[in-house]
């Protein structure tokens, strides 16, 4: 089995925010789980670099384009590797080879008569790069953008877009999980049921962009040069291979749902265009809010996410991500609602599981760790976790996965409640149970650090160092009595510190 996941490539006009770090956490939390389960994983995260709107923002920043793209590609880089994502390749849109295979895609799609000459005549959002229809502006405006769009006449290359309707809509027919969740599906459906217009796949007036390779004097529509990424990062990503035959199609697109349309509607079309198979399914999410508004850049209410990683640490973070908004649905964020999940989940419920543990073996064994026969009902508990991350997370819901987690963190500190090991370490008689109640938490936080991998990839190495555990991440790992033995176990230093206040953002 293969698991192939993208996540949107961004656009390199303004510096990346919360909103891009989470759609790229999210494939990472999935990307990591599969590799746990053994899958041949390929994950891919890149920016969007072409198109009239970089070429007017890095005029008025005075640059030549591709300079700016430079710098700003750098930023979408550095974002990525300080929220400690394990992508195995950052696709640019301005790498020749990206290039190449766009025209070449092209190419095939007009060889096969898919592609004709037209005039272009409408209403232009250059910051969406979308054209619009009378009746979908909001008071005259982009509805995304809240800005008038502009006036558009030229001469333009057209993709028989209203030839795919039925194609289409074969894809979602009942019972097919081609787009999740069901209701995006449904707004999907829904926009081609009412019939599609021809969309126009070339620029005339601008320059900055890939040539349309039957006639240089166009350049391709920078949605169509962005969607190929997923199928033309695989040519190259690897030196001397092909992954294309290996990966595609088994490929999983994450994305917002403000660019729905062009994934779920437009990009099938386009591949069926060019005799290329259809993805295997697409994951709509919903917004990151902060104050019921969506977070970006036009309305610019953004948080930097690199601020919040130097005060509460990369984990944090990409947990909070995922708790404060059900995965799939839209939520509000905020720094108070960080700290405060930092102090009760991760440092109260998670980190003191660890720091009492391994005191408590420090203190009354001496550091040692026997393995024992543990509680068989801790153990059951222990052994159907595994099963029901796969479930959620199967489903892309990152959120349930980190609930069906904190059951089992939440249990483990009612075992340490209900077991009193500081009691038990008083009568000498009681030796055998305190050995087996110091195994049950030793081997229950094995396990949580085992499924909290993906999420929490750096708190993992802490909790299995500080038990002595090195016995790797395989998913098989996560089960019950699979603890070893260990010496030297000493209290561990807390895993999510004291923050005193949110002010400190
Ligand atoms: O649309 N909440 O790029 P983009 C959740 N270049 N996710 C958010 C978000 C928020 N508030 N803000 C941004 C483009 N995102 C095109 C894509 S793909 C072939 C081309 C995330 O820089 C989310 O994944 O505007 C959204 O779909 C994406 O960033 C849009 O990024």
């Amino acid at each position: 089995m293969s698991f192939y996941i993208t996540t949107p490539i961004y656009y390199v006009n303004a510096t990346p925010h919360v909103g891009h770090a989470y759609t790229t956490i999210a494939a990472d939390i999935l990307a990591r789980h599969r590799r746990q389960r053994g899958e041949e994983t390929f994950f891919l995260t890149g920016t969007d670099e072409h198109g009239s709107n970089i070429a007017r923002v890095a005029e008025e920043a005075g640059l030549e384009p591709k300079e700016f793209v430079d710098r700003n590609a750098a930023t979408f880089m550095e974002m990525t590797r300080r929220i400690n994502v394990s992508n195995d390749f950052f696709i640019r849109t301005t790498d020749e080879r990206h290039e190449q295979l766009v025209q070449e895609f092209l190419q095939r799609i007009y060889d096969a008569g898919e592609i004709y000459e037209g005039v272009y005549a409408g209403l232009y959002c250059s910051r969406c790069e979308s054209f619009y229809a009378e009746s979908e502006l909001v008071d005259g405006n982009c509805p995304q953008h809240g800005i008038p769009p502009e006036w558009v006449e030229e001469k333009n290359y057209f993709f028989r877009l209203s030839a795919y309707q039925d194609r289409l809509l074969a894809l979602y027919e009942e019972g097919s999980d081609f787009v999740l969740p069901k209701f995006r599906a449904n707004e999907a459906r829904s926009f081609i049921e009412q019939g599609l217009d021809d969309i126009s796949v070339s620029r005339a007036t601008q320059r900055w962009g890939v040539s349309v390779p039957w006639d240089p004097d166009q350049v391709v529509y920078v949605w169509v040069d962005a969607l190929i990424n997923y199928w033309s990062a695989l040519a190259f990503a690897r030196e001397g291979e092909d992954l294309r035959d290996r990966l595609w199609p088994e490929v999983h697109h994450l994305l917002a749902k403000d660019i729905l349309k062009f994934h779920c509607v437009i990009w099938p079309a386009l591949l069926m265009g060019a005799g290329i198979s259809v993805p295997k399914q697409l994951f709509v999410h919903g917004y990151l809010l902060m104050d019921d508004r969506k977070m970006s850049k036009s309305v610019g209410n953004v948080i930097d996410p690199l601020e919040l990683i130097d005060v509460y640490g990369v984990d944090a973070v990409r947990y909070y991500l995922f708790r404060a908004a059900s995965f799939g649905q839209d939520g509000n964020i905020s720094v108070d609602g960080l700290h405060e999940r930092y102090e009760r989940e991760l440092g109260n419920d998670l980190g003191n599981l660890l720091s009492r543990t391994t005191a408590m073996v420090a203190r009354y064994r001496d550091g040692k760790l026997p393995v024992v026969e543990g509680s068989a009902e801790l153990a059951g508990e222990l052994d159907a976790l595994g099963g029901r991350v796969v479930a959620r997370l199967d489903a892309y819901d990152l959120t349930g996965g980190l609930d069906e987690i904190w059951e089992v963190v939440r249990a483990l500190n009612r075992h340490v409640e209900q077991n009193a090991p500081w009691e038990l370490a008083k009568d000498e008689a009681k030796a055998d149970e305190l050995d087996r109640v110091l195994f049950d938490l030793a081997d229950g936080l094995r396990v949580l650090a085992i499924t909290l991998a993906p999420f929490l990839p750096e708190t993992t190495s802490r909790i299995l160092d500080a038990l002595g555990q090195d016995a790797g991440l395989d998913w098989d790992h996560a089960r019950s009595g699979q603890t070893r033995a260990a010496e030297g176990i000493a209290p561990a230093e807390p895993l999510f510190p004291r923050v005193d206040s949110p002010a400190a953002v």
